[in-house]
């Protein structure tokens, strides 16, 4: 069985979860608070899952490990089907290139650690935080949307189904939304985000659907 240390509003837990349900693997959600006072990824308990003390984490035969792209390549290279890279090896490359830019560009500079650590460390008031956190997401949507303009080639960005770049991308547009950021620069990756919200996988990972009762 497949345990994920989840929590309902991480992006980066959503690219799991839309993952699993995309390959139709059942997993248990072990929920893990990171909510602002509650903390619960800082607590020893969770510290000896994860040593980052984030989420998410995925949990197989007693073995774990955190980092959500190494995860969903690792669900990918287990469960080949259906693909989450297109099969072109410079497409593949273009896939994880777009999904990085999410992933290590710009979702790294608006986690909750950071935005406390502005808050905290260097007297950012909520206007000056907005700003930072919109502003990364602005710089690197500004590129995608320029390569997804160029290259879509189907509903999705590599042809009829999504692959590891819409499974950053979703999460990401939900952030940006959440935040109040207005999307309208960015068509391409706004009807990306129509396309995968079409599909029962994203709909079910979506953090709408994962919020506790
Ligand atoms: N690169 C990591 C990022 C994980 C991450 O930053 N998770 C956030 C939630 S989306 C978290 O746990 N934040 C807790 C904190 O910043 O204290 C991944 O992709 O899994």
């Amino acid at each position: 069985m497949i345990r994920l240390y989840d929590y309902w509003r991480s992006s980066a837990a959503y690219r799991v979860r839309i993952a699993l349900n995309l390959k139709g693997l059942p997993y248990e959600s072990l929920p893990v608070n990171i909510a602002p006072g509650a903390d619960e990824q800082k607590a020893g308990a969770y510290k000896s899952v994860n040593a980052q003390m984030r989420v998410p984490a995925l949990e197989v035969d007693g073995q774990r490990a955190g980092q959500s792209m190494a995860i969903i390549e690792w669900l990918d290279e287990t469960n080949p089907e259906p693909p989450l890279l297109p099969s072109d090896p410079w497409a593949r490359l273009q896939a994880r290139s777009f999904a990085d830019t999410i992933a290590c560009d710009i979702h790294p500079l608006n986690n909750l650690s950071v935005l406390a650590a502005l808050r905290a460390d260097f007297g950012a008031d909520e206007a000056a935080v907005m700003r930072w956190y919109h502003d990364w997401i602005r710089r690197g949507f500004e590129a995608l949307e320029d390569f997804a303009a160029d290259h879509k080639s189907g509903a999705f960005l590599f042809g009829d189904a999504p692959t590891m770049a819409e499974i950053a991308l979703i999460p990401q547009v939900a952030n940006a939304r959440r935040f109040k950021m207005d999307l309208s620069a960015f068509p391409t990756l706004v009807a990306l985000d129509s396309a995968c919200l079409e599909l029962d996988a994203f709909r079910r990972a979506s953090p709408e659907a994962n919020q506790p009762a």
